[in-house]
């Protein structure tokens, strides 16, 4: 996969991008990151890419003409159209499925805005969808467009050395992640649940199902409220409710 990054700071970007499982991705030739710097794209001494908001106030705007040319240089340098994404929290909230969505695509740029943001102008005719990180406000799109490429680059096929960490992540079936434990079995701290070290592969699972499905209910109900369980997921999280509604009554 491509991916194209507009930004004021690539530096910024490239080095948030550089290293782990995303940085290895590039070096194996399974992801390529690009960056664009609109002041590359200026024709004025002072590099200018930014301008006072009409009708007043505080902060600035990213200007139409650097950016489309910046665009249009992006567009010349590969043969796939790209898919534009403007970074800001007045986007649609990301989520996992929409990472396996863009991961899917051959092809994507991300627009990161500065200051206040970009010339309306610009989202109009220029930019297919906007994308939140979440519900707080960044002084730019650069730190969400590295939490973009992280999260795409790590699906690209072969990123991750085991396939299946991806499977098992948080959100992909939905869920938060169960519990994970290495050695040892016994610290101070704690000891690792029996059923773990008891080589029962069925009630691993059936423990690590029983967990995900749990933790979702005490931190996240939001994501099991529009879901229908299959009875024996129902039958895992009631047991699990069960268990901590005992065990909070053993506490008072
Ligand atoms: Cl994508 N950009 C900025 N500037 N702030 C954000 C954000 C993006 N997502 C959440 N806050």
């Amino acid at each position: 996969m491509r991916i194209d990054v507009v930004t004021l700071f690539p530096g910024l970007v490239r080095e948030c991008v550089s290293v782990g499982v995303v940085g290895r991705a590039q070096k194996r030739g399974l992801l390529q990151v690009y960056t664009w710097n609109p002041r590359d794209h200026t024709h004025d001494p002072h590099r200018t890419v930014d301008a006072t908001s009409y009708g007043g106030g505080p902060g600035m705007v990213m200007m139409i003409e650097p950016l489309r040319r910046t665009l249009a240089a992006v567009s010349g340098a590969a043969a796939e159209p790209a898919h534009v994404v403007y970074l800001s929290p007045q986007g649609a909230r990301l989520t996992q499925d929409k990472v396996v969505a863009l991961a899917g695509l051959p092809r994507i740029t991300l627009l990161c805005g500065r200051y206040e943001g970009v010339d309306e102008r610009v989202l109009a005719h220029a930019v297919d969808e906007e994308v939140s990180i979440g519900d707080y406000v960044l002084s730019g799109g650069e730190l969400a467009a590295a939490v973009v490429i992280d999260a795409l680059g790590r699906l690209q096929e072969g990123a991750l050395n085991d396939a299946r960490s991806a499977l098992e992540d948080s959100f992909s079936d939905g869920l938060l992640d169960c519990p994970h434990y290495a050695k040892p079995v016994h610290d101070a701290w704690g000891s690792v649940p029996e059923v773990l070290l008891s080589g029962d592969h069925a009630a691993i699972a059936r423990w690590r199902r029983q967990q995900a499905l749990g933790r979702t209910w005490l931190r996240r109900p939001d994501l099991l409220a529009g879901r229908d369980l299959d009875a024996g997921s129902q039958a895992l999280l009631d047991a699990f409710r069960l268990n901590h509604a005992k065990a909070s009554d053993g506490e008072n």
